[in-house]
């Protein structure tokens, strides 16, 4: 099979850690037989500051034709947040209807977790998030701006569609693992939108009986993903909650620069993207010193999306070795003081 792949390395530390793996996912591939094309993309805030726009009217358009999507971070000092996200990162997940956020949380062996007692193999979930509508919603707007009287109105937005896509994934997702579901709301204090949600949940569950759903808050959520992440298998949430948990899920397994995500269009009709789950770490970029893993990592999921399971799992494999193997090279998060050369010229090895 021969595949495309559009790359956007983005800002900051985006740029280090794709051009670190590209080569390794090159020769991998080549090696298997697979022919993959990486066709990149200079788009991110250089070219705002230089041109104003993120990416190019028809940057969407370029994209639709890749079999996937794989960036590395967006964000920049002297660019506003919110220009970077609804410039280049939203646009992407929601023109081509990347429903399903999905971000694994493992704690690989030999890797420390800030939590005391916690060892390899401890912590293995994953967040369904919701990706196209949610809390990111763009809709609203302000109004009387500078007066006392100014007013900002962001409005959530939850579907029937969205909704359901993203929890018959989760479902389908715990009834290939462990059968288990946790679904994060806040339902106590929104009773529209995620008293909905929750009604979604009776009514998607109920198409798979053999999953055992578990419903928290997410105020409780945040304080159990530290105090019992062996718990959880599968979690779900809206858009908002599920970017902040899995935060929480890296963190507690060791690294953000170990987390990987993919951003998944159910039907194949448009490609899906696959990122690392941190951003572009601008009080690192330009040391090299950044963890290409979770780059590694959302290579191997993609792999697997795109039907190239062999890639992927040699990837994985590769990951967990080095990790597992106290003399390999660790970048500075894991306590190392190794480039992010050094752990793909390691993972290079290995594979
Ligand atoms: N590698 C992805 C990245 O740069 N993320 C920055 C970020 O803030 N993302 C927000 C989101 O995932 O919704």
């Amino acid at each position: 099979m021969s595949y495309q792949i559009a790359t956007i390395p983005g800002d900051g530390i985006g740029p280090e850690v794709v051009s670190a793996t590209l080569p390794l996912f090159e020769r991998l591939a080549a090696d298997r037989g697979v022919d993959v094309e990486f066709v990149e993309y200079g788009w991110g805030s250089d070219r705002y500051l230089a041109e104003g726009r993120m990416m190019p009217e028809d940057g969407l358009d370029r994209l639709e034709g890749a079999d996937a999507i794989l960036l590395g971070a967006v964000g920049h000092p002297d660019v506003p947040d919110h220009v970077t996200l609804h410039g280049l990162l939203l646009p992407i997940r929601k023109r081509f209807d990347q429903q399903v956020c999905k971000r694994p949380s493992t704690l690989f062996e030999g890797v420390e977790s800030p939590l005391a007692g916690y060892t390899g193999g401890d912590v293995d979930f994953v967040v369904f998030r919701e990706n196209t509508e949610g809390e990111y919603a763009d809709v609203g707007g302000r109004e009387h701006v500078g007066f006392p009287h100014e007013v900002a109105i962001q409005t959530s937005v939850f579907t029937r569609r969205g909704t359901e896509a993203i929890l018959r994934a989760a479902f389908a997702a715990a009834t290939e693992r462990e059968g288990k579901l946790t679904s994060i709301t806040k339902s106590n204090a929104q009773g529209h939108s995620m008293v909905f949600w929750d009604d979604l949940v009776e009514e998607v569950g109920a198409e798979y009986p053999d999953v055992t759903v578990e419903r928290l808050l997410v105020d409780a959520a945040s304080m159990d993903f530290i105090r019992r992440p062996e718990e959880f298998d599968v979690v779900v949430a809206s858009n908002l909650f599920g970017d902040i948990l899995t935060d929480i899920g890296a963190i507690v397994t060791g690294s953000m620069g170990l987390a990987p995500s993919g951003n998944v269009n159910v039907e194949g009709e448009y490609p899906s993207m696959y990122e690392p789950v941190h951003g572009s770490a601008p009080d690192i970029a330009g040391q090299g010193i950044a963890n290409p893993i979770a780059t590694v990592l959302s290579g191997a999921m993609l792999f697997e999306d795109v039907g190239e399971a062999g890639l992927a799992a040699a990837l994985q494999e590769a990951v967990e070795g080095l990790l597992a193997d106290p003399e390999a090279p660790r970048t500075p998060d894991l306590g190392g003081s190794a480039s992010t050369g050094d752990v793909v010229a390691a993972l290079e090895a290995r594979l």
